[in-house]
Order: C-alpha cells, then sequence, then structure tokens
C-alpha cells in the first residue's frame, strides 16, 4: 500500500513528479527574493518578465488543449444500466435457451473446502435453476478427495470437469532459457524483501501471467464462448434470478465486474508505461474509456514529456499518470471470443515479451483493465452493481428493490431465507447484506472513475467530499459514513 501514503511527506521523499515542479517554484521564489532585496531591481524584473510572460502565456494556451485531448467525454444517458430490478421468476427465465457458457474455477488440491463452500453457495444463488457446466483448473492433477467432494457439492443436473492445464501454459514462458529464469527468480527473491505483495511467490507469478493470456488459450475452453470466473472461498450475497451470459449477449456486453480498487503500484510500476507504448506503437487511438484511466496531470508540457521520457513509474508516454483504478478480476463474467482474439492476445504476447510477469507482479487484474478501457467501446463493460459478491475483505453488496419486486409467493424462492430491508434505489433480489456495514467496503470513487465513460451522473465534488457517488441510475449510493 506504500505509495499512495509516501505523497503526503516531506519535500525530500516525495516522488519525482511532485518534487521537480516544487523545486523548480522554490528556486524561482528564492531568486525573486534576492532581487526585490539589491538595488537594482527595476532592469531586472523587466527581464524576468520577458522570459516568464512569453512561458506562462505558453502554458496558459498548452493546458486546455492537454486537458482538452484528455478529458472524458459524458454521455447524453447512462449507457450501462442493471440487467433487472428485484427478482424475476426463475422458472421464466430459466426456460430461454442457454449461452455457450461455463464457470471456471483454478484451485489446488488443498482449497477443497474453499471451493466446496463457493460451489454451494453459487448453486444456491443461481446455478440450480441455470445448471451451467462448472470447471475446475489445476496446474497438478486432482485429488480423488477433491474431485469427490466437489462432484457432490452441485446441484443434480449440473456438470462438473476437472482439467489440468496443459503443458506450456502454466509457468515461465517457453521462450525463456535457463539463464533468464534464474534472472527473474532473484527479481521475484527481491520483491518479496521489498514487501510487493505476493513478490516472492513463483506459484502467484505463474498465476497472474496464466490468467493475463494463456488461459484463454486452454483445449478446454474453446468449446465455449463466455466463462464466469469463481474462486475458492468467494460469497453471492444476492440470489441472480436471470441469465448474466445471455444478458451480456443480448446487450452486446464484452467484459461484465462487480468491484473496482486502487493497484498497490509496487507491484506494476512499469505496466502502465508499457500499455501505452504498445498502443501508439500500434496506433490505437486515445478514447474516452482509455482516458478514464487518467490521472492527468497539470504540469507544464516540458515537464510531462521528461516524466513520460524517463519513465517515471506509473506514468505514460505524455507524462500523465494512470490512476490506479482497476477491476478485481476474481469475479469475471466475459466474452472469451474478445480474449482469444488476435487484439488481446499480440497485447499479451507484448507484455510477455517485456518480461514484467516476473522482474515485477503484473496481475491479471490490471492487465485485464487496461486491454478492456484500450481496445473496447465504452458501452461494451458492464457494471453488475445488481450482483451481490465478496471476497477475502472487501465486497459489494446492493440494495434491495422494493418489496414488490422481491416475488414474496414465487416457489423457487421460497427457501432464500431472511433478506435485508430493501433500500431506496435498490436493484437486488433477496440480498443479505451484513448489518452495519456499508453497501460497498472499497473507496468507490475507483468505480466513478472507471464509469465515466458511461455515466450521465458524475460525482460533484461536494459529493466526492461527502463519500457518496453516483454512477448508474437505479443504482444506491454509498450511504455516508
Ligand atoms: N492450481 C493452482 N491454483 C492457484 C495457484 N496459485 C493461485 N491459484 C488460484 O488462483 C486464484 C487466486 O489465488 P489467491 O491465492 O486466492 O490470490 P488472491 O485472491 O489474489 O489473494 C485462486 O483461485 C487460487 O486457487 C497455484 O499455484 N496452483
Ligand atoms: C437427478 O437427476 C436424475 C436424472 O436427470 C433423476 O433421475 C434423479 O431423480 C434426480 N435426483 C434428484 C434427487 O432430483
Ligand atoms: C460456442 O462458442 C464457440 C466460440 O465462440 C464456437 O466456436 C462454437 O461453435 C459455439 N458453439 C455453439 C454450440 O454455439
Ligand atoms: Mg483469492
Amino acid at each position: 500500500m506504500g505509495y499512495h501514503h509516501r505523497t503526503s511527506s516531506r519535500l525530500g521523499t516525495l516522488p519525482l513528479a511532485f518534487d521537480l515542479p516544487a523545486r523548480v517554484g522554490q528556486i524561482f521564489m528564492l531568486q525573486f527574493r534576492r532581487l526585490r532585496r539589491s538595488g537594482r531591481n527595476g532592469r531586472r524584473i523587466k527581464l524576468l518578465l520577458k522570459f516568464a510572460l512569453p512561458l506562462l502565456v505558453l502554458y496558459l494556451i498548452d493546458l486546455p488543449i492537454h486537458l482538452y485531448r484528455t478529458r472524458v467525454a459524458r454521455p447524453h444517458q447512462d449507457l450501462d444500466q442493471p440487467f433487472a430490478t428485484g427478482c424475476l421468476d426463475p422458472s421464466v427465465t430459466a426456460a430461454q435457451p442457454r449461452e455457450n457458457a461455463t464457470f471456471v474455477m483454478l484451485a489446488r488440491n488443498s482449497e477443497i473446502e474453499g471451493a466446496k463452500a463457493t460451489v454451494a453457495n453459487i448453486e444456491r444463488q443461481f446455478n440450480r435453476w441455470f445448471h451451467y457446466p462448472i470447471m475446475f483448473l489445476n496446474d497438478a492433477p486432482w485429488s480423488e478427495e477433491f474431485k469427490d467432494v466437489l462432484s457432490r457439492a452441485v446441484s443434480n443436473g449440473t456438470e462438473v470437469r476437472f482439467e489440468v492445464i496443459e503443458k506450456g501454459k502454466w509457468g515461465f514462458p517457453e521462450e525463456m532459457n535457463e539463464k533468464e529464469k534464474t534472472k527473474a527468480r532473484l527479481q521475484m527473491k527481491k520483491q518479496g524483501e521489498r514487501g510487493v505483495g505476493y513478490g516472492d511467490m513463483e506459484s502467484y507469478h505463474h498465476m497472474c501471467r496464466f490468467y493475463s493470456g494463456e488461459f484463454y488459450n486452454l483445449e478446454a475452453l474453446r468449446p465455449y464462448k463466455w466463462y464466469w470466473r469463481l474462486e475458492p472461498s468467494v460469497r453471492y450475497s444476492c440470489a441472480l434470478t436471470y441469465d448474466p451470459f445471455a444478458e451480456m449477449a443480448r446487450h452486446d456486453k464484452v467484459y461484465g465486474w462487480t468491484i473496482a480498487l486502487w493497484e498497490v503500484g509496487d507491484t506494476c510500476p512499469s505496466l502502465f508505461k508499457t500499455t501505452d507504448d504498445y498502443r501508439i506503437e500500434k496506433g490505437i487511438p486515445r478514447t474516452p474509456t482509455w482516458n478514464a484511466l487518467l490521472q492527468v496531470m497539470w504540469f507544464p508540457a516540458p515537464v510531462r514529456w521528461f516524466l513520460g521520457l524517463f519513465r517515471v513509474r506509473e506514468h505514460d508516454n505524455s507524462g500523465n499518470k494512470w490512476n490506479m483504478c482497476h477491476y478485481w478480476s476474481n469475479f469475471e463474467i466475459a466474452n472469451l471470443d474478445f480474449f482469444r482474439g488476435r487484439e488481446y492476445q499480440d497485447y499479451f504476447r507484448y507484455l510477455d515479451s517485456k518480461g514484467g510477469f516476473y522482474s515485477e507482479r503484473w496481475g491479471d487484474a490490471p492487465v485485464h483493465t487496461l486491454a478492456v478501457h484500450m481496445l473496447l467501446p465504452p458501452e461494451k463493460i458492464h457494471h453488475f452493481s445488481d450482483i451481490g459478491y465478496e471476497h477475502d475483505t472487501l465486497w459489494q453488496c446492493p440494495g434491495n428493490a422494493p418489496m414488490d419486486q422481491q416475488l414474496l409467493g414465487n416457489k423457487a424462492l421460497r427457501d432464500m431465507g431472511r433478506m435485508t430491508l430493501p433500500s431506496e434505489g435498490g436493484t437486488g433480489c433477496r440480498c443479505k447484506c451484513q448489518e452495519n456495514k456499508r453497501r460497498r467496503n472499497i473507496n468507490s470513487q475507483c468505480t466513478s472513475e472507471l464509469t465515466r465513460p458511461v455515466a450521465f451522473h458524475r460525482p460533484s465534488w461536494w459529493e466526492r467530499h461527502n463519500g457518496v457517488y453516483h454512477y448508474a441510475v437505479n443504482n444506491p449510493n454509498n450511504p455516508r459514513k
């Protein structure tokens, strides 16, 4: 978490981006005071004005152009609405044809309990009506026990598959030689010493690289068009009474997410710059979706060029910073054809060739996010704001829709148990949010940053100040702290 805290300390420890203009200003003020103290002010101040004024004018011309080029145009209406409000009748929605889709969970044999809990939960909240297949992936052979227990965790009618990741798709890239691997191991060790999360865990680096690219090329996924990613020990806290794959298809969406949060900069200092290099090399234009990733820098152009030129961490070629927002990829409902397509795979190979999955600890979550925002128009990205989702200590729990939309007499929903009381603007179906907890515990500013290209309602300065954010119609705001 180090990076964000560092900015507030003394001048000497500020990152370069803040340090430089501050120092220039300091020198400027010093000189100015000396001038005023000395007797020969008039001539010198005139000289100063002769140079300083034109520079100021240039800056005042440059700045609006820069801001215009990096703006996120506001749409005329909300381009991304929840697919449903409240509960729908599963006996009707599940009678529709299925999509070409599967659940996928990467897990280890040791995660039997967590995997079982996730499967039992998703079956209860969704899949006992829809029966999409569940595929388990492992880099090692599955134990009989895991297969036994998980086969029994699903409802009658749900197919389970236990796949072992084929050779060449897990681990270091095939073109890496022994010397490079030794170097990578050393770099990982150093990351561990620096305190980068999972930095010295080789298998975690492999996992991130796998989910970033090779995952999409698995033979086992070839028959499918859509996947829904699961992880051991996650919890869905609302009933999902419609088919999200069918809605994604119907609305022509490619990528669906639930939680957006800040990335820890130490895991991927050069990822944003590398991605921007790729974007420029391929001639991919900046779009509002891309610009939504930016924390726009107000420095004069030469300072911005400097930041880009010297590859200052998390900055792009034009000296803007990545705002560090990314979708948390342990939940994903997405189109496989996009990720196994030429454009995405080309981007992944480019990243792979730069070595950052090992020399740094690039995660699949920021990689997916940057690709999605580089390659897709905004309306292809869907926020499942109506899905309740918890993983580790982070969650999204939607407010419930009004009682008359909860289908209280519905047979299929009869055993759903006690729900949280509806709240104004709620979209959820039978959500069980934990008492006394906010609906999102993550700083939802990140959500409102990434949804700017699709959001007609944007938080005002005052709303940000108070921690209240609008980002979609019908979507409950964060209650105030
Ligand atoms: N088979 C296998 N699965 C792994 C390995 N490392 C991570 N995973 C899986 O990858 C996912 C993310 O790992 P996790 O440890 O939960 O990371 P976190 O959620 O980022 O803390 C989980 O589904 C794990 O089961 C590994 O070495 N082998
Ligand atoms: C499970 O499904 C099979 C075949 O579809 C059926 O014969 C069996 O009765 C079902 N079992 C239960 C407990 O519903
Ligand atoms: C499912 O999707 C894949 C990938 O798009 C496609 O190749 C396959 O033909 C589809 N199968 C069916 C039954 O539609
Ligand atoms: Mg996890």
